[in-house]
């Protein structure tokens, strides 16, 4: 395997496409039957590797990474340069494991115009800034499938906001934040026939070219906290929005984005949106657009689109529905908007860290364009167009150019830098990542990685400072890195040392569904403002219950039975209920008693069709149950939580509909002291 790698790096890039299908071939075809494997992957490792990453029992990494799961609609959360998993947030995605998207009080995050979506193809974490750098507040994630934003609060690692996107279809081209979190803006990857009422019309395919458009939102950030309103769009043309990123220092007040697809293919991509030579880099003066929206060059339509938000003092997701959308449509907007040709169905584009270089990663090009910011500037006051597009100037390449990374390796995807004058970017179809210098433009060094890398991430690397010392690559093939698990293997990240000179593989770990792009930051920024439990007497449930006297079962009308309960450790109250019917819909509302740090109590019961909720010291959640037939059920805490966790367990009856058996609840008195029982025999 070692051998085909090297072999392979050192094909021409030119004439190497055909091989790197072959040895694509090859790869696919390798089998390794002993599973271990292991002298090949220590070949290729830093001597010293093990001590860099090791970080000693009971001692903290120096950083926390966000990895997106991709498919799984998850972010895992690893520490670096360990790579010990230590959390998964779920933000798309029901998950089983503490209730998420299955209790009453988070159903709503995964509500949208298309009802209930309890899952989605998650991309791109990216982190809020201020000034330029990561400032540990808020993640803000996308879902790629039903165009979604999501915010995660770093104080809990928790998912509190959901912002669906209208007028778009597939959000693959988000999130990306402003240096001081003013906008996350997400632009469409799949262009669609707008109805202007808030759908798409029901119009031919074969009327891509005229009617279908794409748009870029632009969603603002409550700057205290973090709350996202979607502000306005952009109409586009049909292209494909792919990646974007922000501008910083100089080019701050821009936002750019790669298209594909400039060819308004509407079939058989993979040939027809690869036609042109040159598809293009659209660069939106975001501050200018903002401006316009303010400034009468706003239109609104109507839109019917979901906002899912997280109270923080109930812990309870709400929905609201929003009927509106406003949007600016660029051929009335003047200076806001340009087109740079870019070779060729670009993927990543990248400005480092001086915002003045554009780095565009054209996955089907021999070579890295590298854009100049204020050649940019100078070329729109010259006015050195090359025609328009929709009424959008398209500048000409030569103009903006600043020069071309040469023969870097095949299929260039995306590029971060280390703050010390060098860019990195991964090679897809190469399988290595590429490290050149900004100041000539020269490759210095490559490494392989097993095997086809997607994105790299350095930690703060899209940011204004970034920490030059890792590099984590993302691997979407991991054939005969781990032991085998069947068809389907673990994806794979990669640690490199990037401190010195060469780069230095230091580790591999798996990763949880498909990373296609993480960010890090310093575990200090993170860190100390972590929640430990919520304060019970701060909590605003409706159904929360703060002391055992006030525990209750009640029913509601004819079939709905309310249990407030408590959980402690190690005994729920109540722990006996009786009273409930067939066919009752039974809400447990359970409120952990805890004030200490990690206490979570989890409440399951037999039978139930959604998962156990788990509930966070000082919190309430609810699982809904309604038990199908008579009987007696028990429930118990599912989480650990004392030498006595095992005793923490108790029974609710069920009788026949309409049964006499009354209502009654206790905990630890003797079955005849229960208030009604005498009645129900
Ligand atoms: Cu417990």
């Amino acid at each position: 395997m070692e051998t085909l790698i090297n072999k392979f790096r050192k094909v021409a890039p030119k004439a190497a496409m055909v091989m790197a299908v072959a040895a694509g071939a090859a790869l696919q075809g390798c089998s390794n039957t002993d599973g271990g494997n292991t002298s090949a992957t220590a070949e290729g490792v830093a001597s010293d590797a093990a001590s860099a990453v090791y970080v000693a029992p009971g001692k903290h990494d120096e950083l926390y990474s966000f990895l997106s799961g991709g498919f799984n609609g998850q972010v895992s959360v690893y520490g670096l340069p360990s790579g010990r998993l230590l959390k998964i947030i779920p933000v798309f995605t029901q998950h089983g494991e503490n209730g998420y998207g299955y209790s009453e009080e988070s159903k709503a995050m995964l509500m949208t115009s298309h009802g209930f979506v309890p899952w989605d193809d998650l991309h791109h974490p990216k982190l809020s800034r201020t000034d330029g750098q990561t400032d540990g507040r808020w993640l803000f994630v996308n879902g790629n499938n039903t165009p979604r934003v999501a915010r995660i609060d770093l104080t809990t690692f928790e998912t509190v906001e959901i912002m669906e996107i209208p007028n778009s279809a597939g959000n693959h081209c988000s999130p990306y934040p402003t240096n001081n979190n003013e906008y996350v803006i997400a632009g469409t990857r799949f262009s669609v026939p707008l109805d202007m009422k808030g759908g798409t019309s029901d119009v031919s395919l074969d009327k891509y070219e005229e009617e279908f458009r794409g748009s870029i939102s632009f969603i603002k950030i409550d700057k205290d906290k973090g709350d996202m309103d979607l502000d306005f769009q952009i109409l586009v043309p049909g292209f494909d929005y792919d990646l974007a990123n922000g501008g910083k220092g100089p080019s701050e007040d821009w936002v750019f984005f790669t298209t594909y697809n400039s060819e308004k293919a509407g079939t058989l991509k993979e040939v027809g949106a690869s036609q042109n030579d040159k598809d293009f880099l659209a660069a939106v003066n975001w501050k200018l657009a903002a401006k316009y929206a303010k400034e009468g060059k706003i239109h609104e339509m109507p839109a019917n689109y979901y906002h899912n938000k997280l109270d923080k003092d109930t812990h309870t997701a709400q929905s609201t529905v929003k009927k509106k959308v406003r949007y600016l449509l660029p051929e009335e907007c003047p200076g806001m908007m340009y087109l740079l040709p870019a070779p060729k169905s670009p993927h990543g584009i990248d400005v480092d860290p001086s915002g003045e270089n554009m780095v565009v990663s054209g996955k089907l090009a021999s070579a890295i364009p590298v854009f100049s910011f204020s050649k940019m500037q100078e070329a729109i006051k010259n006015k050195a167009f090359d025609g328009e597009k929709n009424g959008i100037p398209v500048l000409k390449y030569e103009a903006v150019l600043k020069a071309e990374v040469k023969e870097p390796g095949l299929g260039p995807l995306h590029t971060e830098f280390d703050g010390k004058g060098n860019a990195y970017t991964s090679m897809f179809v190469s399988s290595e990542v590429v490290k050149w210098k900004l100041s000539d433009f020269t490759v210095v060094d490559r490494i392989p990685v097993y095997y086809s890398i997607g994105h790299l991430m350095i930690p703060g690397g899209d940011t204004k400072e970034p920490l030059g010392k890792y590099l984590v690559a993302m691997n979407k093939i991991t054939k005969d890195r781990y032991l085998p698990t069947g068809p389907e293997l673990a994806h794979s990240a990669q640690l490199i040392d990037i401190s010195g000179e060469k780069m230095k593989l230091l580790l591999d770990f798996p990763t949880v569904a498909e990373p296609h792009y993480a960010q890090a930051i310093r575990a200090e920024k993170v860190a100390p403002n972590s929640v430990k439990f919520h304060k019970l007497d701060e909590n605003k449930h409706a159904h929360a219950v703060k002391k055992e006297a006030d525990v209750s079962v009640t029913r509601e009308g004819k079939n709905v039975i309310r249990v407030k309960m408590t959980a402690i450790r190690s005994h729920m109250t109540p722990d006996n209920i009786e009273g409930v019917q067939v066919g009752d819909t039974v809400y447990f509302h359970v409120t952990n008693l805890e004030q200490d740090w990690d206490v979570p109590h989890g409440f399951a019961i037999l039978g139930a069709n959604n998962a156990e909720t788990l509930i966070m010291p000082g919190a309430t959640q609810t699982l809904k149950w309604v038990p199908k037939k008579e009987g007696v059920y028990p429930f118990y805490c599912t989480d650990f939580c004392s030498a006595l966790h095992q005793e923490m367990q108790g029974y609710i009856r069920v009788s026949p509909k309409g049964s006499k058996t009354p209502i009654a609840f206790s905990t630890g008195k003797k079955k005849q002291n229960i208030p009604g029982v005498a009645a129900s025999h």
